[in-house]
């Protein structure tokens, strides 16, 4: 019993005792009592038996058809705790110690998202109706192994995992966090890691606010000034910066592998200085030379206000260039939805320019989500309400909402009221992380939660680190667990381990004063377990 684990587990020891024909008692076993897994987002069902399943040093991976994409990942989670698996050659699941089935038939039981995991004395075995399922299934068993398989440091280690099995599908299909990339720009590199950790905890949303006032962070090859002029400012300090069409597909598919889909904002008809800065065209004529500048003189925005910059909406080029820049958008992006953002403007137009947006945002076959003032008139039936103040008076009956609650979501707001370059406009002494999970709605046409991380004083990767991490497990949580299983004493109980795994994971993870971290785990480089991992090579 060399194996780190025992220092990761408190270790039970019950003896087991067997009446002898003689009629006297004797010790005949020891047996170890795992703790159970300390898993986030809680799963919906789960049974613990006492046995554990030690995962011998040589591994073998049957798969029924449809299930070598989740043997991929499988092999590459065992290899990374430096476990010998192979795949059978047999395409059944009934010949190797860990078992992976693909059944649609499950879909009834497991939904789109939802898995079974059953560990017992002789294997693993991994059951879903979809591919997502399947990964989260993975997820789930990687939250069994000790936190230094992130940085593949399990050299001597020997596994055990606790015997049980687990039922789970999720609550909400809508899982989110949202980056502004355009107050400071964050690139590939570091939305890769950040999809990386919202996989770990089953988020399957990632919105990203490509453009504001400061930045535009897209290129769209149509309108060539968007990178050559609007892609250079950011707030002071912040970074500035684009990102390519190339760097936008890759970071949709690194996504996509882990069930992660890329919402694209382009916010209008205000939060458009950048971009009346590279086309002046788009300007009303009386809006030139104002404080703070709305277009003329040419100079980048580097300041915090907001709600001051609008398209011109009398003008028809306001019209081409919206229908342009989304045609453009719509054909390099995979998933199904584009945010027309919408949010914080007054304008007589106002409600005319947002259902032309969506009917645009129809037009090329994609559905249109907006912040909440959308909502003021009506647009179609489909259309999805990301709500975050909840001031506005909707027109717009069963409207699906996601809820992004300022005083529930909004992650650039401190930890605690004391955390420095943090947001207070909506509670002034930061959201705690009971305030995260603490979220609750009768809403019936919610379809689930997200994030945000607005980076007016964000402006470094550490600084993201710690506005997500850990509240961004509470958001996961709040999602894929339903209230009434929820209780934010026993999460925080789980978080510790997590602070763990995130501290190997290389996350500056924000130490929230809720929780008994444990203190001697030290920040490693960014790593995880499936760091740049792609499951098709
Ligand atoms: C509100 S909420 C905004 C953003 C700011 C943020 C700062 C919303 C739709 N708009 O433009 O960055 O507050 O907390």
């Amino acid at each position: 019993m060399s194996s780190k684990f025992i220092r990761y587990s408190t270790i039970v020891t019950s003896v087991f005792l067997l009446v002898s024909c003689s009629g006297l008692k004797e010790p005949v076993a020891e047996k170890e009592v795992l703790p159970t897994p300390q898993i986030i987002p809680l799963p919906l069902n789960s049974s613990w038996n006492n046995g554990t399943y030690k995962v011998p040093e040589t591994n073998t991976i049957c798969f029924n058809e449809g299930g070598k994409r989740t043997a991929v990942w499988l092999q590459k989670l065992l290899n990374s705790a430096n476990l010998n698996a192979q795949f059978s050659e047999t395409n059944n699941t009934d010949c190797g110690n860990w078992k992976i089935v693909k059944d649609e038939s499950l879909d009834l039981l497991l939904g789109d998202e939802g898995y079974i995991l059953d560990i017992r004395n002789n294997g693993v075995t991994l059951k879903g109706a979809t591919d997502a399922g399947l990964f989260y299934a993975i997820q789930t068993l990687r939250q069994f192994f000790p936190a230094g398989i992130e940085q593949n440091s399990l050299s001597n280690a020997e596994i055990k995992l606790r015997m049980g099995h687990i039922e789970d599908r999720p609550q909400y299909s809508w899982r989110g966090t949202m980056v502004d990339v355009a107050r400071s720009f964050f690139g590939l590199e570091y939305l890769k890691r950040h999809v990386d950790r919202m996989a770990l905890y089953k988020l399957n949303r990632l919105h990203l606010h490509l453009t504001d006032d400061q930045g535009w962070r897209i290129e769209i090859k149509s309108k060539p000034k968007l990178t050559g002029v609007a892609s250079k400012g950011s707030v002071t300090d912040g970074n500035s910066g684009y990102l390519s069409q190339e760097d936008y597909k890759e970071l949709q598919d690194y996504a996509l592998a882990r069930n992660i889909i890329i919402i694209p904002e382009i916010d209008m008809p205000g939060h458009i200085y950048s971009a009346l800065l590279a086309y002046p065209e788009l300007n009303c004529a009386e809006n030139a030379n104002i404080n703070p500048k709305k277009a003329l003189p040419p100079d980048l925005f580097e300041g915090y206000d907001v709600g001051w910059s609008r398209f011109c909406l009398e003008k028809p080029e306001t019209y081409d260039f919206v229908s342009e820049v989304i045609g453009e958008l719509a054909s390099i992006t995979k998933g199904p939805w584009i945010h027309m953002g919408g949010d914080e403007i007054e304008d007589p137009r106002y409600k005319e320019f947002v259902v032309k947006a969506d009917s645009i945002i129809h037009t090329y076959n994609k559905i249109s989500i907006g912040w909440e003032e959308v909502t003021q008139t009506k647009v179609s039936d489909d259309f999805i309400s990301q709500e975050w103040n909840g001031d506005t008076e909707s027109v717009m009956e069963d409207v699906k909402v996601i809820e992004s609650m300022c005083a529930n979501f909004y992650l650039d707001h401190g930890n605690t009221a004391d955390q420095k370059n943090t947001a207070t406009w909506c509670k002034k002494d930061g959201l705690s992380l009971q305030d995260v999970y603490g979220f609750s709605t009768d809403n019936p046409h919610v379809i689930g939660v997200e994030a945000p991380v607005w980076t007016e004083f964000v402006l470094n990767n550490e600084s993201m680190d710690d506005r997500f991490w850990p509240r961004a497990a509470a958001v996961a949580e709040v999602g894929w667990t339903p209230e009434a299983k929820r209780n934010f004493n026993d999460f925080i109980k789980r978080l510790p381990e997590h602070g763990k795994r995130l501290s190997q994971m290389g996350v500056h993870f924000f130490p929230s004063p809720e929780v008994k971290w444990d203190s001697t785990e030290k920040t490693r480089e960014v790593k995880s377990v499936f760091y740049n991992f792609n499951p098709e090579k």
